[in-house]
């Protein structure tokens, strides 16, 4: 696997259920970096961009109007293979068929309510990480434990 990075983003429904701490310590344990992390309210105009994808869907306006509709926590992480392995991590898209141990399947019910954002390939990675955050709101750094997390 090579290293990569990955944008996710703790919903509005997660951040009103005061579920921040709980999701970070998943990611946080499994090893991955931590590059960028802020609390965020995103504009119409933001949340438009990310979902672009959807646009034509008929959830899409409410969609926006979810994610908009209060602050999110965004970050990005780091880590070998960490875009797939954070989508295992979070979980299929319907909480009713994510598995206990997800994120999703853990702590959601709702696909409307399925508080947790990732990306799905290294094109929208790069996306999504380029459209959050700005180059100065990420930190390259060496994690002191970093040889007791990789291969030598
Ligand atoms: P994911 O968030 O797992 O990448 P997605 O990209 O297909 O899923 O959809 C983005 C979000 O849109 C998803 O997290 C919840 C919402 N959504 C998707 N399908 C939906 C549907 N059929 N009805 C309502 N909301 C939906
Ligand atoms: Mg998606």
């Amino acid at each position: 696997m090579s290293v990569e990075r990955t944008f996710v983003a703790i919903k509005p429904d997660g951040v009103q259920r005061g579920l921040i701490g709980e999701i970070l310590i998943r990611f946080e344990q499994k090893g991955f970096k931590l590059i960028g992390l802020k609390q965020i309210t995103a504009s119409r105009e933001l949340a438009e961009k990310h979902y672009g994808v959807h646009r034509d869907r008929p959830f899409f306006s409410g969609l926006v109007d979810f994610i908009t509709s209060g602050p999110v926590v965004a970050m990005v992480w780091e880590g070998d293979g960490v875009i797939a392995s954070a989508r295992k991590l979070i979980g299929a898209t319907k909480p009713l068929e994510a598995e206990p141990g997800t994120i999703r399947g853990d702590l959601a019910i709702n696909i409307g309510r399925n508080v947790i954002h990732g990306s799905d390939g290294v094109d929208t990675a790069a996306f999504e990480i380029g459209l959050w955050f700005q180059e100065a709101e990420l930190n390259d750094w060496i994690p002191s434990d970093q040889s007791w997390r990789v291969e030598g």
